[in-house]
C-alpha cells in the first residue's frame, strides 16, 4: 500500500479548491501551483504549500507536465490529483507522474488511451456488450468507403473525430451527395484540431438526452455505480445546467445503465472515479458515446443525491484503500440541480468576458453549495475555461430543488464582470424545463425566447446598491494607479445598467 502524506494538485480555480478540501479532510496536505495569473486565487491560500510554475498562458504553466513533476517532487509530494481538463486525459501525463515514483489520482494511462481512441473505445464496448450508436468500429479510408455504410445506416449520419470527443470535429451528413464534401472538412477539422484525421460513422440520432454515470472502481475489483446525471442543457458542447436524477429514468433503466456503465469500466480496467456517457433516444434505448476517464465539473450532484464524497473515494483508491460505497446500499435521495456560473454575456451570444470581480454576494441557506474558485477582488483572465463558481442546490423533491435554485441565484450578485447568472434565472422559470421536458436540442430550441426582454429587475437592484457603493467609495478614496481605478474608469455593462437602475430607482 503506498503512503500518501501530500498531494500535489495539478490545477487550478474552483476543482482545485475542491480537491484541497478532500485531501484536508483525508488528512492528507495538499500542495498548490499556480500561474503568475493566479497569485492571489483561493486554492493558493488554502492548500498548505504553493509553487509558482511560470507564465499565465496554459502552455507555459498548467500544461507543463516537467514543470508539474517538479514542483511534486520538490514539495516531497507522494501523489498529484490532475482535476479536470488540462492534463487530466493526457496519458504521456499519467505516465510522467508514474515515472517519477508518484501516485497519479486517476486511472491507469492504459485506460486513458483506450478511451480517448472513440473507435478503440467502441470496439471495447462492443466486445463487451455495451451498447453503442450503430456506426463503424474503425475509422473510414476516404468517402469511396464511407458510402456503402453510411446507406447501410440510413441518413442522416454524423461524421465524427477517431481523436475527438465532446464534439470537436463532428460533421452531420443529411443525404448522400453532401458525404464527399462532408468527408473533407471533417477529416481536414480533424487533422487541424487533433494532429490526426481519422474519422468514423455513426447514425445521427434525433434530439436525443445526454444522460452520465458516475462510476467509482477500486484496486479490490470492485466497481460501482452512482446513478444519472441528466447533461442535455447544453450550449456548443459546454454544459450549462446538470440535475440528479434525470426525470427520463426509472428505476428499472438506472439498474441496466449502470450495469453497461460497469462493465464498460471493466473493458477497460478502469481505477478511480470516471463517467460513462450515453445518449438516450426517445424510444428508451441508450447508446455508449465515450467515457471521460478524470473527475468532472458536475461531479457534484452526484454527491448530493448519493451522499458520497467523490473525491475523496479517488484519494482512498490512489491509497490503494477500498471504497467505502457499497452497490446494494446506494439510492438516490432528493434531487440536485448545478448552475454553471460564467463569466460569459449571455445578451451577447455568451461572449466571454474579463475584468475584476468587484464584489461577490454569495448565496447561502439550506441546501445550498457553491463552489467557486474566485472571490472578491480576483481578476478574471481569458486565459483559463470562463467559470467563476458552480451553484449546486438539493432539495427533498424537484420542485423544492427548482425553487431553491431560484431563490439563490437571486441572492448571487456579481459586479465588475457579465455573467451567466441572468440566463440561468430564465432556465428555472422556463415552463418546459419545469416539465423536465430537455434533450440536446434545448438550448437552441429555447435560447432566443430565455433571453428576450434583457435583464430581469430582480437581478439589478441588489447589483445597483452595491454598484452604487463601490462608485462611491471609489471617488473618495481609490489612487488612480490602482487596478480599481481602470474597472471604474471602464465600467462593464452590468455597472452602467445598475448605476443607471441605482440613479433612476
Ligand atoms: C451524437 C448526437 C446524435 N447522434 N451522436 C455532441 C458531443 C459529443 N460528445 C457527441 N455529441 C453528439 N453525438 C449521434 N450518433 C448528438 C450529439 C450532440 C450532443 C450530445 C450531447 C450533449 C449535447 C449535444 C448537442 C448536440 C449534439
Amino acid at each position: 500500500m503506498t503512503t500518501i502524506k501530500r498531494v500535489l494538485v495539478a490545477n487550478r480555480g474552483e476543482i482545485a479548491l475542491r480537491i484541497i478540501r478532500a485531501c484536508h479532510e483525508e488528512g492528507l496536505e495538499a500542495v498548490a501551483v499556480y500561474s503568475e495569473a493566479d497569485r492571489l486565487s483561493p486554492h493558493v491560500r488554502a492548500a498548505d504549500r504553493a509553487v509558482a510554475i511560470g507564465p499565465p498562458p496554459a502552455a507555459q504553466s498548467y500544461l507543463d507536465i516537467a514543470k508539474l513533476v517538479e514542483a511534486a517532487r520538490s514539495t516531497d509530494c507522494q501523489a498529484v490529483h490532475p482535476g479536470y481538463g488540462f492534463l487530466a486525459e493526457r496519458a504521456p501525463f499519467a505516465e510522467a507522474v508514474a515515472a517519477a515514483g508518484l501516485e497519479f489520482v486517476g486511472p491507469p494511462a492504459s485506460a486513458i488511451r483506450a478511451m480517448g481512441d472513440k473507435t478503440e473505445a467502441r470496439r471495447r464496448m462492443q466486445a463487451a456488450g455495451v451498447p453503442i450508436v450503430p456506426g463503424t468500429t474503425r475509422p473510414m479510408a476516404d468517402h469511396v468507403q464511407a458510402r456503402p455504410e453510411a446507406a447501410r445506416l440510413g441518413y442522416p449520419v454524423l461524421l465524427k473525430a477517431a481523436a475527438g470527443g465532446g464534439g470537436k470535429g463532428m460533421r452531420l451528413v443529411r443525404e448522400e451527395a453532401e458525404l464527399e464534401s462532408a468527408f473533407e472538412l471533417a477529416a481536414s477539422e480533424a487533422q487541424n484540431a487533433f494532429g490526426a484525421g481519422d474519422v468514423y460513422l455513426e447514425k445521427h440520432l434525433e434530439r436525443p438526452r445526454h444522460i452520465e454515470i458516475q462510476i467509482l472502481a477500486d484496486s479490490y475489483g470492485r466497481v460501482v455505480a452512482l446513478g444519472e446525471r441528466e447533461c442535455s442543457i447544453q450550449r456548443r458542447h459546454q454544459k450549462l445546467i446538470e440535475e440528479a436524477p434525470s426525470l427520463a429514468v426509472t428505476p428499472a433503466l438506472r439498474r441496466r445503465l449502470g450495469e453497461a456503465a460497469t462493465a464498460a469500466a471493466g473493458a477497460v480496467g478502469y481505477l478511480g472515479a470516471g463517467t460513462i456517457e450515453f445518449l438516450l433516444a426517445s424510444s428508451g434505448e441508450f447508446y455508449f458515446l465515450e467515457m471521460n476517464t478524470r473527475l468532472q465539473v458536475e461531479h457534484p450532484v452526484t454527491e448530493l443525491v448519493y451522499g458520497v464524497d467523490i473525491v475523496r473515494e479517488q484519494l482512498r483508491v490512489a491509497m490503494g484503500q477500498p471504497l467505502r460505497v457499497h452497490a446494494g446500499t446506494l439510492q438516490p435521495r432528493g434531487h440536485a440541480i448545478e448552475c454553471r456560473i460564467t463569466a460569459e454575456d449571455p445578451f451577447n451570444d455568451f461572449l466571454p468576458a474579463s475584468g475584476v470581480v468587484r464584489y461577490l454576494q454569495v448565496p447561502g441557506g439550506p441546501g445550498v453549495r457553491w463552489d467557486a474558485g474566485v472571490e472578491t477582488g480576483n481578476e478574471v483572465t481569458l486565459h483559463y475555461d470562463p467559470l467563476i463558481a458552480k451553484l449546486i442546490v438539493w432539495g427533498e423533491t424537484r420542485q423544492v430543488a427548482l425553487e431553491r435554485m431560484r431563490r439563490a441565484l437571486r441572492e448571487l450578485a456579481i459586479v465588475g464582470i457579465p455573467s451567466s447568472q441572468a440566463f440561468h434565472l430564465r432556465v428555472m422559470d422556463d415552463p418546459e424545463f419545469q416539465r423536465g421536458d430537455v434533450d440536446v436540442a434545448y438550448f437552441e430550441r429555447a435560447a432566443d425566447r430565455l433571453l428576450a426582454g434583457g435583464v430581469r429587475p430582480e437581478l439589478v437592484r441588489p447589483l445597483a446598491v452595491v454598484a452604487a457603493l463601490l462608485a462611491e467609495e471609489h471617488r473618495t478614496t481609490a489612487a488612480p494607479q490602482q487596478p480599481l481605478a481602470r474597472t471604474a474608469d471602464r465600467p462593464s455593462g452590468w455597472v452602467i445598467a445598475a448605476r443607471r437602475e441605482a440613479v433612476g430607482g
